[in-house]
């Protein structure tokens, strides 16, 4: 039998078990009532941080669903860092949650962990964020957008805005979280896209962890130390909010003296896109939390998911800016 052949009946025999357990009222003292007594499903999600207006959204997005789904939430908070999910994990495995949900801040060193919830048979879905493990029967599915294609986008639009000309263009990219799947692959897909011209140089780049802050102080050593700046990459809107203060501060103009190129769409990038402050941002939707409960909902009861499901997203420039920002949901 294939491991995911023999994963699936093991889902499927825990499903069953659940189901009678869960007509039982109380769930009495059964080791499968694990977290949910009356059938109720209790899903441990370990995420990320609190460090952009992205993650915020999608911290809401996933904490409404669960209510509105039903569904007992553990919400951790990892601050950033993978040694506090790797604890919630296993306190995650302890409390004999159904289901382990999780955005890995980084993506590899996970293998260790994602084994000991796969011994305690209780199955795990990825949300927003890969893992590089090889051992693909250690999650079920990974929910989130396809950051390459991103990082492509940002670099397609730059090749059609200096398209024509053959002066050089000196580019500072500010990156995400060093190591996150988001990071690496945003880089990547920018790199091959403008790889293709030799006029695109990138003169610096440096992560600015995802936050304004860093941003901010990123960017101010950038325009020290570089004497000519025409484009910013930022990896995420909030490094380029932060950006765009350092900018102002060294009295240029963001958007117009420094093209800026985003990544998330966050109601604030919006505003200062319609502003001019902004020049494209590429989409990245935080909203996964209604198709996270179907999926964990899915996992526990056996029934078959796709291995990967991406999100569907836009590119929006300045001229939609301003008739975008009303609808704008994060
Ligand atoms: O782009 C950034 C956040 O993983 C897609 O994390 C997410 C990224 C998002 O901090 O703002």
């Amino acid at each position: 039998m294939s491991k995911r052949a023999a994963v699936a009946l093991v889902a499927t025999a825990m499903a069953v078990a659940l189901t009678a357990c869960g007509s039982g009222g109380s769930g009495g003292g059964s080791k499968d009532a694990a977290g949910g007594g009356s059938g109720a499903l209790t899903v441990g999600f370990s995420q990320v941080g609190a460090e952009s207006g992205w993650r915020t959204a999608n911290t809401k997005s996933v904490q409404d669903a669960a209510k509105k789904a039903g569904v007992t939430l553990k919400f951790s908070d990892a601050q950033q860092k993978q040694e506090n999910q790797i604890k919630a994990i296993r306190s995650f495995i302890q409390q004999k949650v159904d289901v382990i949900a999780f955005s890995p801040v980084v993506e590899s060193g996970w293998d260790t962990v994602l084994k000991e919830a796969k011994d305690a048979k209780i199955p795990v879905v990825l949300t927003d964020r890969a893992v590089d493990s090889k051992d693909e029967s250690l999650y079920a599915t990974f929910l989130g957008s396809d950051f390459v294609e991103e990082g492509k986008k940002a670099g397609d639009w730059l090749v059609k805005e200096y398209q024509g000309k053959a002066e050089p263009v000196n580019i500072v990219e500010l990156q995400g979280t060093t190591g996150s799947a988001p990071a690496n692959d945003r880089k990547a897909g920018f790199g091959d896209v403008i790889k293709g011209d030799a006029k695109f140089k990138v003169v610096a780049s440096q992560t600015g962890d995802f936050t304004r802050a860093k941003g901010k102080e990123v960017m101010q050593a950038f325009l020290k130390s570089q004497p000519k700046i025409d484009v910013l990459y930022a990896h995420n809107d909030d490094m380029a909010l932060g950006a765009i203060q350092a900018i102002e501060e060294a009295g240029k103009k963001p958007g117009k003296d420094i093209k800026i190129i985003s990544v998330d769409g966050v109601k604030d990038a919006f505003t200062a896109m319609a502003d001019g402050k902004i020049n494209v941002v590429v989409e990245c939707n935080p909203l996964l939390g209604d198709q996270l409960m179907e999926l964990v909902k899915k996992v526990k009861a056996g029934q078959p998911v796709e291995r990967r499901i991406k999100t569907v997203e836009g590119v929006f420039t300045q001229d939609q800016a301003a008739a975008a920002l009303p609808s704008r949901q994060y």
